[in-house]
């Protein structure tokens, strides 16, 4: 398939060094480049979004899609979905994208019936399936789309009506089917509407039983086709509905344990969704590594202006570094990646504008490598850490931690010796100018 639909966009973006002026190469992804002893290419993972970026008409509350998209004939048709799959692929192999994911609804139309959907899904699956053997790009991650649908309106897992339920279970059961089908390394579960608008009309917990009870009936699934991929739950607290029952990481964590679902899934986290929750991806990070959860990253930026899901391409550095530098602590990706869920502005309408996003968004991320990298390098930020907890090594905090002490000789002890000693600065400024010596 040569240069297809992209004429204007060489065949491969080449990395240029950071001199290149060049908006179609790279500043600083050099996929083959060793960082630590391994490539940019295996610790980034880059993944490509078949729905923002091959379907998504730029649409808003308050216009329609820009897009000038010209594989696109409007038709809705299968006809139509495979030649964009087609394209899909020459823009990933060009880009230099070793992953990709998708929903079932972005790649095929849903038909009138399930069997209907069933089938124009799988004819879309046959293109996909070449393209990847053709250019071996994988798929990072499948999932099903249970929020566009009016039979969804109300919940798909979570639906007060239990043959809505049904109709997703179904759905999902597809999507699986093809994520195993396509080698895929991961199946995510993102919340969609799984949420209340009101607890005036709204049995939270009956609700979030039938979440889990969904949840299992998927692990049986998984089990029973031998699909070896990782199940991801993806937090977002709100938008589309105005509470989502898996908000945050905390409160995933907490669903999981609950319903004994904690060893079979790990959590995709998306930058804007922990800025919704009001947290730093920097929390969420940290949270789901202490758990040994992180999966994946869904990496996206939102707006600080602005208080709903933008969805903008990451271009933050410190960003960037935060990210990486967690995922190298926790010693890299295993099936996750970095997975752009981010979507051009609705004013940036031409094809060529896709490849701008993703390389900005891709130098991004591997300066923020190579950065922390060198941070963790250094190691005076690790080192400052366990400075800071120094005592807690000590006898005393040994003795805690351990469990040989109660309040009774704590007090004892603090009788003795009148007050604690105080702690020593927190250092922060000074923490925050050693990263930025880095940036
Ligand atoms: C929406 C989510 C969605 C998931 C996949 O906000 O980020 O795109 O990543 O369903
Ligand atoms: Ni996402
Ligand atoms: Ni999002």
């Amino acid at each position: 398939m040569p240069q297809a639909f992209f004429p204007e966009v060489p065949k491969k973006i080449v990395y240029g060094g950071p001199k290149s002026r060049n908006p179609l190469e790279f500043k600083h992804y050099d996929a083959d480049a060793l960082v630590g002893g391994k490539t940019m290419r295996d610790h980034l993972r880059f993944s490509v979004v078949y729905w923002h970026t091959f379907a998504n008409p730029l649409g808003d509350p308050f216009g329609v899609g820009t897009a000038e998209r010209p594989w696109d004939d409007g038709s809705g048709s299968v006809d139509n979905a495979q030649r964009r799959a087609r394209m899909a692929f020459e823009f990933i192999e060009k880009l230099g994208a070793p992953y990709y994911a998708f929903h079932d609804r972005d790649v095929a139309p849903e038909g009138k019936t399930l069997a209907e959907s069933h089938k124009n899904l799988d004819a879309v699956v046959k293109v996909l399936k070449e393209e990847q053997q053709r250019t071996g790009i994988k798929l990072l991650w499948g999932t099903a789309n249970l929020f566009s649908h009016p039979r969804y309106a109300q919940g798909a897992a979570t639906s007060p009506n239990a043959q809505v339920f049904a109709m997703a279970a179904a759905q999902v059961k597809k999507a699986m089917e093809v994520t195993h089908e396509l080698g895929g390394e991961g199946y995510t579960f993102w919340g969609g509407r799984e949420g209340y608008q009101t607890l005036l009309n709204t049995d939270m917990k009956r609700e979030l039983e039938h979440l889990a009870r969904f949840l299992h009936m998927a692990v049986d699934y998984k089990k029973s086709i031998g699909f070896q991929g990782q199940f991801y739950i993806e937090p977002k607290p709100k938008e589309p509905t105005k509470h989502q029952y898996d908000s945050d990481t905390a409160a995933c964590l907490n669903f999981l344990r609950t319903f004994g679902l904690k060893d079979d899934f790990k959590l995709n986290l998306e930058t804007n969704h922990a800025t919704l929750a009001g947290h730093e991806m920097l929390h969420e990070l940290t949270l789901a590594v202490d758990n040994d959860a992180l999966g994946s990253i869904d990496a996206n930026t939102g707006d600080p202006l602005l208080g709903w899901d933008t969805d903008q391409f990451p271009t933050d550095i410190y960003l960037t570094t935060h990210c990486m530098r967690k995922i190298l602590e926790m010693g890299g990706f295993t099936t996750g990646g970095v997975n752009f869920d981010a979507k051009v502005r609705r004013e940036s309408f031409e094809p060529v504008d896709l490849f701008h996003a993703h390389i900005g968004g891709m130098d991004a991320f591997a300066r923020g490598l190579k950065i922390a990298h060198a941070i963790i390098e250094d190691g005076r930020l690790a080192g400052n850490l366990s400075q800071r907890y120094a005592t807690w090594d000590g006898p005393l905090g040994q003795e805690i931690e351990t469990g040989k002490v109660g309040f009774r000789e704590l007090e004892t002890r603090m009788m003795a010796q009148g007050d604690s000693e105080r702690t020593p600065s927190g250092r922060q400024e000074m923490l925050e100018n050693l990263i930025n010596e880095y940036l």
